[in-house]
């Protein structure tokens, strides 16, 4: 990666190819970078770009979204405001919501949802949709990156007719396109948009080294792998490989539910293990805008040639099935106690789909939340991180964790383990505790309370 950018030999050379052009607005950061969706991946991404002197337009299509940007009020956990304040008034970074300025944009970077339909199947309309309004602003010259994590050959074989039959134009010679996904861990401090390695996969060499160029400019190191096609799987690889892990040691759970063995104890025994072993653990179920989605992606095109990915299918069997258990071992904990769920309190504590941050979407908590209410149970929540929740039209607030809301509780359900309670406080209070993350495993407390998952 260059830290300064190159000057530009003499100006842009007027005879040379739209390549040689992109080539050289990249390297002195002339060029104009476009970010399609300003997210948990976009926004991130569009502060470093303006970091190293790109000028970054974000198209975003949620007007209050756009309107916090250019306020420079981030709602991104991985965007400070101070950071997005200084691209803001150096003029370096502006939202919009219209597609207008596509045709200013030398780098076009899509990082728009990948979400999947009711049955589990690809839902690329947000990603066809951009295509179709770049398509229609396509000029020559023009490098298209699409970061949204989808199955091998959307790239090749959805993005890229759009494009070419919109503009008339052709990848490889009149635009470039490239797939370079993103690999964007919330709440991960120590790995960020700048330091995570990243994939950049072109279907023609001209795509794939202009692609290659303009990621060298704010990343390490840049991995270039043969084509688009691959550069896609190897994401999908990389959430299946995570999705199937965390299901074996979900699945490890249940078993030692039935063995009477303390699923905690034997994992972290077996972490100690030097080699030919990485530390997964079961929970409350798998959240997130990734892990319970990406592995479909791949499952779904494996079906289309034919191929059954037995493990993506039944990891996300597992995982799925977590929210019930918890149900389960929460009831046989109040039967202990001798009170029947439509006259329980539970305290849920933590609603968040994983530690230190306040995306609560998709969280294994609120499908726990879900179900405790069918069963009529009373409850209440604590999340430091998000003040108010509303599930299934009824609307929740954090209550305060002082020693009297948590006394009150018949049960503290902790679903998300947030490093900043203290858990031994939790214990000392709390009639009894279930905990479905592991985080008092170690904790010099009264055990006699706690019921680990
Ligand atoms: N989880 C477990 N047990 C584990 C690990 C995770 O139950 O051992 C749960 C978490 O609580 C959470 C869910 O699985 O509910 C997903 O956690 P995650 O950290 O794997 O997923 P994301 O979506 O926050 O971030 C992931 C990235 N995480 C890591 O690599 C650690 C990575 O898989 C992707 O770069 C990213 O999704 C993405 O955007 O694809």
């Amino acid at each position: 990666m260059t830290s300064e950018p190159q000057p530009s030999p003499h100006g842009i050379d007027p005879v040379s190819s739209p390549i040689e052009k992109l080539e050289q607005l990249i390297l002195t950061r002339q060029a104009t970078v476009g970010v399609v969706g300003l997210g948990y991946v976009g926004l991130p991404f569009a502060v470093e770009k303006t970091k190293v002197g790109f000028n970054v337009i974000g198209i975003e299509q949620n007007p209050q979204r756009a309107a916090r940007v250019n306020q420079a009020d981030s709602y991104i956990d991985d965007v400070d405001s101070d950071i997005l304040k200084q691209a803001i008034t150096h003029n370096k970074l502006k939202a919009v919501t219209s597609f207008d300025n596509v045709v200013d944009m030398d780098v076009i970077v899509i990082c728009v949802p990948t979400p999947l339909t009711k049955n589990l199947t690809p839902d690329l309309s947000y990603v066809e949709s951009v295509a179709h309004q770049i398509g229609t602003h396509l000029r020559p010259g023009q490098l298209i990156s699409l970061e949204s994590t989808t199955y091998p050959g959307t790239t090749d074989d959805v993005i890229r007719p759009i494009l070419e039959n919109i503009s008339g134009l052709k990848q490889g010679q009149d635009f470039f396109l490239a797939h370079s996904p993103e690999r964007v861990d919330p709440g991960n401090q120590r790995y960020t948009t700048q330091n995570t390695n990243k994939i950049v996969g072109a279907s023609d060499p001209s795509s794939l080294k202009a692609a290659e160029l303009f990621y060298q400019q704010t990343i390490q190191y840049v991995v270039p792998v043969s084509s688009a096609k691959a550069a896609e799987l190897v994401k999908v690889f990389e959430n299946t490989f995570r999705a199937v892990n965390i299901a074996l040691v979900n699945e490890l759970a249940l078993l030692c539910d039935r063995l009477d063995l303390n699923v905690w104890e034997v994992l972290d025994a077996a972490n100690t293990k030097p080699f030919g072993i990485m530390p997964f653990y079961p929970g409350p179920g798998v959240g997130g805008h990734c892990i319970p989605i990406d592995p479909h992606y791949l499952e779904w095109k494996a079906k289309e040639v034919n191929f059954n990915t037995r493990f993506i299918a039944l990891a996300g069997e597992i995982n799925r099935r977590m929210p019930s258990f918890v149900r389960s071992k929460a009831f046989r904990v109040l039967n202990q106690l001798g009170i029947a769920p439509s006259k329980a309190k539970i305290l849920v504590l933590g609603i968040t789909y994983k530690k230190d941050l306040a995306d609560w979407r998709e969280s294994p908590a609120i499908e726990i939340i879900k179900f405790l209410s069918k069963d009529q149970v009373t409850l209440e929540y604590h999340d430091p991180y998000v003040a108010e929740i509303s599930v299934d039209g009824q609307t929740f607030k954090s209550i305060s964790l002082a020693p009297q809301t948590i006394a009150n509780a018949d049960l503290v359900l902790i679903a998300t383990d947030h490093s900043c309670i203290d858990y031994e406080q939790v214990v000392n209070h709390a009639k009894v505790v279930l905990d479905t993350r592991g985080i008092t495993r170690n904790l010099d407390c009264d055990r006699t309370k706690v019921t680990l998952l």
